[in-house]
């Protein structure tokens, strides 16, 4: 407990959260078991009984304990967001923000304030699969010197509904349906798209569920969209409305429906490892902070209201100010303790940072804090270590469960002498709500502003690329074609058609509907190009790529190319038959890291096939290797492969590309993004080539010639 830790002189740093948690950290690997109550046990093995083969005695007060213990584990998961996973790192404002807010962590471009963020899906349950279609949260607490700030985010920038009052509608129906609980983290099925087509206000933020962005490559190449308008207040008063965004360094990727599927089954913990593995790594996430602000005075000078939540800012109208950069370089110690038992709120702001009257904020202010109540279990929650600010607490809040804070003195009242009236508050430095004029009726009535539910789904739509415009065609038939009700079908063909009237056909073919009954679309034509992953950083940096290998390779090609990977910062896993030792044409060793079993292509972001007669020629028996490679084609993902290597591409499922012809000499042949050469004895170029087809992440330039493949 350290409100002691809490006051020490030392400004605030990097590693303030973390020496505050260092005081919790309990380290059992050099010592002897005891009990809670520290009592040496000599036997956890058998409960103390009457005789070998008698009743187990209530004396064992070891047993009891343990077992005790052991009965109340577990604690309800978040109702939404149950699954996610965490990590520590540290945030740096670019420049001083001073003529736009007071928050004093945005101030200082050489103070680093430690951060802890939460990835997560919404839907599924705390043991359901990461690659699922969903949105994923973004959430951010930040340990400032002024107290925590949480920016609570998705990875996706509008919301499903306009007031918080229909959030447990909205919930209820994209969980699993609650006779069967069929199914687990998914929105296809009966209830959710009932729940779709009753509810014109959706329409926007289902495009984008049924895009890409829906099943990120990784948490480290994904957005995050503070979704709500808030307000920047800087120390003259003035208010601004602000919506933030962060952007990751890597861009913004995603994985194609069957493999995320595929994934599910085969690595369910796909996106946890992946941030997991990154950080132990040194690959340290980073994303840059950016806010959009718009004056007060300009609050109506849009044609949406810039309070509805199911409306983004178009980039392209307000532009993203990058204000500073998060990085990620630290795992947690105990994913109970801090993962699981952090707590975020978009309430918890600090001076500087304010709201506004979204109507889905302003329930979501309630919701969050209430939620905590049952999920840990009292009104103590901010004593939990990872939720402790490192700013000091004093208030005269006392008792409740689990309470750890030991108040000294008689006074918890204010006003008080006994106490100078101590703790008191501080005019000049507490926090001042902005002071907003509101005056109205009391009306349950949505603003007539908010009733525009098609016009930004078009342009959300516009602005997407072909393969982009395919995949969300793709996925209105998986998910609409696993709905039973006929009507349902039908009436989602009818909503999509006041989007655009080709989508609605493109939706009725797939899923068995009549096409729309009239002229469809709202004649936007305008589009956003921010909104689309087309336009996203291409970076090799962080990928993974395997390396089909048997006996007989030739070793310096495959040092060669690894050696270049590695340089721009690729990460290179040899994949073989079995685990062990593989030795090339020229008796030199290489160790497998992973077997057809224990991996497969979609774990990786390429796939290289080097040369070596001998290992091609084996790699050719292999039913698993041919797979590999055209799974990788059929994924859209960077294939290269050099000498004999490319006889392997000819065998499996590549369709309508040029290879390099046996007779070829030196020259790397580069087509949609599969890359190959022969007769090479320099692999310099080739590398070059194959990195730059890694970083384009999928080659989409491969539509109808992937479709072919039966993988
Ligand atoms: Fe949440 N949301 N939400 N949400 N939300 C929760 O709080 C809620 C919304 C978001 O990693 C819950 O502690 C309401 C928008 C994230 O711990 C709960 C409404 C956005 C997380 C809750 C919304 C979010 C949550 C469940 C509509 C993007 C996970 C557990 C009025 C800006 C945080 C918890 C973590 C979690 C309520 C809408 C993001 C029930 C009522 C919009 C990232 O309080």
């Amino acid at each position: 407990m350290n409100n002691e830790q809490n006051q020490s002189n030392t400004p605030l740093n990097e590693h303030s959260k973390n020496s505050q948690l260092e005081t919790f950290r309990v380290d059992h690997s050099n010592n002897n078991l005891t009990t809670n109550q520290a009592v040496q046990v000599a036997n956890t093995d058998d409960s103390l009984k009457a005789g070998t083969r008698g009743p187990t005695l209530m004396e064992d007060f070891h047993f009891r304990e343990k077992m005790m213990h052991f009965d109340h584990e577990r604690i309800p998961e978040r109702v939404v967001h149950a699954r996610g996973s965490g990590a520590h790192g540290y945030f740096q404002a670019y420049e001083p923000m001073k003529e736009y807010t007071k928050a004093k962590f945005l101030q200082d471009p050489s103070v680093k304030t430690p951060v802890f963020v939460r990835f997560s899906t919404v839907v599924g349950s705390r043991g359901s699969a990461d690659t699922v279609r969903d949105v994923r949260g973004f959430a951010t607490k930040f340990f400032t010197e002024d107290g925590n700030y949480d920016l609570v985010a998705n990875n996706i920038p509008v919301f499903f509904i306009q007031d918080a009052m229909k959030f447990p509608d909205i919930v209820h129906s994209i969980k699993p349906e609650p006779d069967n609980e069929i199914p687990q983290a998914s929105a296809a099925h009966d209830t959710f798209w009932d729940f779709v087509v009753n509810t014109p206000e959706i329409t926007h933020m289902i495009m984008w569920l049924l895009s890409d962005r829906a099943i990120p490559r990784s948490y480290r190449m994904m957005q995050g969209f503070g979704v709500n308008t808030f307000r920047f207040v800087n120390e003259q008063g003035k208010a601004r409305f602000v919506k933030f965004h962060w952007k990751p360094l890597l861009g913004v990727h995603s994985l194609v429906w069957d493999e995320a599927q595929k994934l599910a089954g085969k690595d369910p913990d796909y996106n946890r490892r992946d941030l997991w593995d990154a950080i132990e790594q040194g690959n340290y996430p980073e994303y840059e902070l950016g806010v959009q602000l718009i004056e007060e005075e300009d609050e109506f000078s849009f044609d949406f209201d810039i309070l509805d939540p199911t409306k983004i800012w178009p980039e392209e109208q307000v532009p993203v100010k990058p204000i500073g950069k998060m990085t990620l370089n630290k795992n947690p110690d105990n994913f109970f303790a801090e993962t699981e038992q952090v707590a975020f709120h978009p309430g918890h702001v600090v001076s500087g940072i304010d709201f506004s009257n979204d109507p889905l904020l302003q329930g979501r202010l309630f919701s969050y804090l209430d939620t905590q109540l049952i999920r840990l279990g009292g009104p103590n929650f901010h004593e939990i270590p990872i939720n402790r600010p490192v700013a000091p607490v004093h208030n005269n809040q006392r008792d409740g469960y689990h309470r750890m804070t030991i108040d000294q003195g008689k006074v918890s009242y204010s006003p008080n002498s006994l106490q100078n009236n101590a703790p008191q508050p501080d005019a000049q430095n507490g926090y001042i709500h902005y002071a907003e004029k509101v005056e109205g009726s009391k009306v349950r009535q949505r603003s007539a502003s908010f009733m525009d539910h098609y016009r930004q789904a078009t342009l959300f739509w516009n602005s997407m690329s072909p393969p982009e415009k395919q995949h969300i065609i793709e996925a209105f038939h998986f998910e609409v074609g696993k709905v039973k009700d006929k009507q349902i079908k039908q009436r989602v063909v009818e909503m999509f058609n006041n989007v655009d009237s080709q989508l609605a056909h493109q939706i009725a073919m797939g899923v068995g509907a009549n096409p729309p009954s009239k002229p469809g679309g709202t004649g936007v034509t305008a589009a956003s190009p921010a909104v689309s992953q087309a336009n996203t950083i291409k970076d090799a940096r962080t990928r993974k790529v395997a390396i089909l290998l048997e006996n007989g390779f030739y070793y310096p090609e495959v040092t060669q190319v690894m050696h270049a990977l590695n340089g721009v910062g690729v990460m290179c896993d040899i994949v073989s038959k079995n685990l062990g030792m593989l030795t090339s044409f020229d008796g030199q060793q290489l160790e497998v890291n992973k077997n057809y079993v224990t991996t497969a292509s979609i774990m990786y972001d390429a796939v290289y096939v080097p040369g070596g007669r001998k290992s091609v020629d084996t790699l050719l028996t292999h039913g698993d290797a041919r797979h590999f490679v055209s799974e990788a084609f059929k994924h859209a993902k960077a294939i290269g492969a050099s000498n004999e290597g490319v006889d392997l591409l000819n065998a499996s499922e590549i369709q309508g590309v040029a290879l390099a012809p046996p007779e070829s000499q030196f020259e790397t042949y580069n087509e949609l993004g599969v890359i190959t050469i022969r007769n090479a004895g320099d692999m310099g170029y080739f590398g070059q080539e194959f990195i730059k087809a890694i970083a384009e992440h999928r080659h989409w330039g491969r539509l109808a010639q992937k479709d072919m493949v039966s993988a």
